[in-house]
């Protein structure tokens, strides 16, 4: 973890950790080293909030700056993986919740990865799932959200999926902030991810391609 990088977007100087950035990337540092530091960053911010010293415009400032990073890094990224398509995913982040970073990074570890990948977006209501199950027949399907209130409409989400006759159809994963296998049992889904690679390795394991 690069402390410098860290502490420039937890301070939210976005000048000094977009210039760390790019410094990085020209030494040929990991680039997924960076995202992993953006999210340790993201996490010192949300703990600023939680006690009173970040407020919601020092979230979404949070939030931009995440995302001038994660541009800056995906074409490296994109240099070194697969062309081919192995599977299709849908993904969006559950019904009440709009976090939508870390679900865009894992859509876009997924589509450089070699997946067809269907992003329904943000506070997407189970019934949507189930709609783009029918229509893009994916072998895997992706729940994204980060709030505690998500937790329950993942769990909605892969009901309504059962309830249409489509759950032996498709592996479901889940993920964002506090997702561990408490919440994937309660979710009933069939696994889950801490980070984008572990999303990856699950989708691909799923359809056969490890
Ligand atoms: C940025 C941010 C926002 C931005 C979001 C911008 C955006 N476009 O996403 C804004 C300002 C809009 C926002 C709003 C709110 N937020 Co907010 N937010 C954050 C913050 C600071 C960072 C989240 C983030 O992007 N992290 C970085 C990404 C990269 O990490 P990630 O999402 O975990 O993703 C990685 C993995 O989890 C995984 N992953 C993610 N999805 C998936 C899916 C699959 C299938 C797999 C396999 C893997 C996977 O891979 C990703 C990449 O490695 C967090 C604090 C924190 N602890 O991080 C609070 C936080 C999540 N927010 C919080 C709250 C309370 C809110 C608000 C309710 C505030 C309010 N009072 O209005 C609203 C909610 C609005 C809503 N309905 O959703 C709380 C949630 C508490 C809770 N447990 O419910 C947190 C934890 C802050 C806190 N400590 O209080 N927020």
């Amino acid at each position: 973890m690069t402390k410098q990088l860290v502490e420039a977007i937890a301070d939210l100087r976005e000048e000094d950790a977009l210039r760390s950035t790019k410094e990085q990337l020209d030494s040929g540092a990991n680039p997924l080293a960076i995202l992993e530091d953006c999210r340790e960053a993201m996490v010192v911010v949300g703990k600023r909030f939680e006690t009173g010293q970040a407020f919601i415009p020092d979230l979404i400032f949070a939030g931009e700056i995440m995302r001038e990073i994660s541009d800056l890094v995906k074409p490296r990224l994109t240099q070194t993986t697969a062309q081919k398509r192995l599977g299709r995913v849908v993904i969006g982040t559950v019904q009440g919740d709009i976090h939508d970073i870390g679900k865009d990074i894992v859509t876009f570890m997924l589509d450089v990865n070699g997946f067809e990948v269907k992003d329904l977006g943000v506070d997407v209501p189970a019934g949507k799932f189930v709609d783009a199950v029918k229509e893009f027949q994916p072998q895997v399907v992706g729940l994204s959200g980060f709030l505690t209130l998500a937790f329950d409409s993942m769990k909605e989400t892969v009901q309504a999926i059962q309830a249409a006759g489509l759950r032996d159809r498709v592996k479901i994963m889940i993920g964002g902030g506090q997702v561990g296998e408490e919440i994937r049992v309660y979710a009933g889904a069939d696994g889950f991810g801490k980070d984008a690679i572990v999303g990856v390795s699950l989708a691909k394991k799923w359809v056969g391609a490890n």
